[in-house]
Order: structure tokens, then sequence, then C-alpha cells
């Protein structure tokens, strides 16, 4: 497959945004400061903690800073959908998936973007591949987290290290050839889903490593109900695959 190199690619970097008030602003001078050229998104789901206050702010003085307000908590996943629908609707090619925690290192965006601009289809800031690192978590978050990548991993075949990392970097090519629509995961299961769904359509995946920080201010929003949500939905992709492939070897043998 030949791919297009991209010089002067159009970026949309999407920030979710729950309760963020002392990390936004700084997240987002970040952003701006790695990514010149880049439009962001910031798509909030109702914080009353003053977030949308300081990124209405930011957005009055600087044209490529954009506030969508939604009423309630939708999710991750869905906050995500909203955006990639806007950047394609839009022209993007490129389409960026950033914490507003301070967790992702802004100034890793170039050496994320130059990957997908070169010819990955999804780059992935990886902190299971050599040279990345996790800096604050305990020892029971750190195993849940190696342990659901590994789970997912073996469940899908999947050949990536790091299928949760929310810090990304797609080519809107490639989520427009799988599409949206049918995606349905809100919290550590969108990252999987988009990575499964992506390697289904052929996709070039590229891992890079970075340093994920705990956030130092504000609460995480990780819950046992996304952890169970991403379980059960590796689960049940597994086994879809686990049943196509049977049906396929009889349907092959019945024919010879
Ligand atoms: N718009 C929107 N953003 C969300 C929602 N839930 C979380 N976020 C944002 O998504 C990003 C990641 O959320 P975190 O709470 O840090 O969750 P996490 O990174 O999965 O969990 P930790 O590893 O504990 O930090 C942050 O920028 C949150 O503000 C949501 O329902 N809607
Ligand atoms: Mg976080």
């Amino acid at each position: 497959m030949i791919t297009e190199v991209l010089t002067n690619p159009r970026i949309l970097v999407v920030v979710p945004t729950y309760f963020e008030v002392d990390n936004i602003d700084g997240v987002l001078r970040a952003i701006r400061a790695a990514l010149p050229s880049a439009h962001v998104l910031v798509i909030d789901d109702g914080s009353t903690d003053g977030t949308r206050e300081v990124v209405m702010a930011v957005a009055d003085k600087d044209s490529q800073v954009e506030l969508v307000c939604r009423d309630r908590k939708a999710g991750l996943g869905d906050a995500y959908r909203e955006g990639f629908t806007r950047g394609i609707a839009d022209g993007m090619d490129l389409l960026v998936e950033i914490d507003a925690d301070h967790s992702h290192d802004p100034a890793m965006l170039p050496a994320l973007v130059s990957a997908a601009c070169h010819g990955a289809d999804v780059v992935i800031g990886s902190r299971y591949v050599p040279g990345g690192r996790i800096i604050g978590w305990s020892r029971s978050r750190l195993r849940l987290s190696r342990w659901g990548n590994r789970y997912a991993a073996l469940a899908l075949g999947l050949a990536v290290n790091d299928a949760t990392s929310g810090f990304r970097v797609y080519r809107s090519s490639i989520v427009q050839t799988f599409g949206l629509e049918g995606v349905r995961a809100s919290g550590y299961g969108f990252q999987v889903e988009m990575t499964y769904r992506a390697i289904r359509c052929g996709a070039r995946v590229v891992e890079i490593p970075i340093e994920f920080r705990e956030r130092a201010s504000g609460e995480s929003k990780m819950s046992r109900r996304i952890v169970v949500e991403a379980m059960a939905l590796v689960t049940g992709w597994a086994l879809r695959d686990l049943m196509t492939a049977r049906r396929r070897r009889r349907m092959y043998i019945d024919a010879s």
C-alpha cells in the first residue's frame, strides 16, 4: 500500500474535559506551543468548577482554540466521537487525543505527529515499549493497566503494547475507513476499540515511548464501571472473532 507523506497537515487536537479547572489552562498553552498550526477543540461535559470559563477566556483571545459545551457527562469515548466527527467534517488530516490532566506531555506531540505524517495510520504514545515510563502510580494501578493491556492484546490478537493509552494521533483517513458510528465504548474500552477497529482495517500502528505522569491536581474519572466495560467488550469481540473463524473454517471444509 502506498502512503502519502503529509507535508502540511491540518491537525485537530481534541481535549476532553470534566472538572479540570486547575489543569486546562496550562495544558492548552503547552499544546499551542508544541503544535502552533493545530486547532484545539475542548469537549467539556458539564464541568461546573470553572473549566469552561477558563477555556472560554482562552478561546476569546485565540481563534485556534474552540470549546464545545455538552450538558452531561457522557464519557471520554463519546467526547472523542464528537470531536473526531467534527474534525473529519472540517477536513482535518490528523486527529489527536490528549488528556487535560498533565498526564500526557504536549512536548511529545511533534514526534507523534511526525510519525503519522510519515506513514503511520495510528500513532500511540506508549508506556509499555522500551523508553516508556509511568510516574506516580500505585502498584495496584500499574498491575491493572499492565494486565488489562496484556489481556486485550492476547484476546484480540493485537500486536500493540499499550492499547489503552489515550495519547494518540490518527490519520483521519483510517478513522473514516472503519467509521465512528459503530464505536460503542466510553472509557478505556474506547482506546482498545479504536485500536482493534483500525488494525482490522489494515492500519499501520506505531508506538512511540512516552513518560506518563499521574495527575497532580483534580480527580481521576477511572472507575470500576469503566474497567468492567472494557473487559466485557474485549471478551465479547474476542468470542465473536472466534465464532467467525470457526464458521469460516466450517464453510471451507464443506466447500472442499
Ligand atoms: N468530556 C469528557 N471528558 C472526560 C470524561 N471523563 C473523563 N474526561 C476527561 O478525559 C481525560 C482523562 O480522564 P481521567 O480522569 O484522567 O481518567 P484517566 O486518565 O482515564 O484516569 P487516570 O489514569 O486515573 O488519570 C481528562 O482530560 C478528563 O477530564 C467525560 O465523561 N467527558
Ligand atoms: Mg488521567
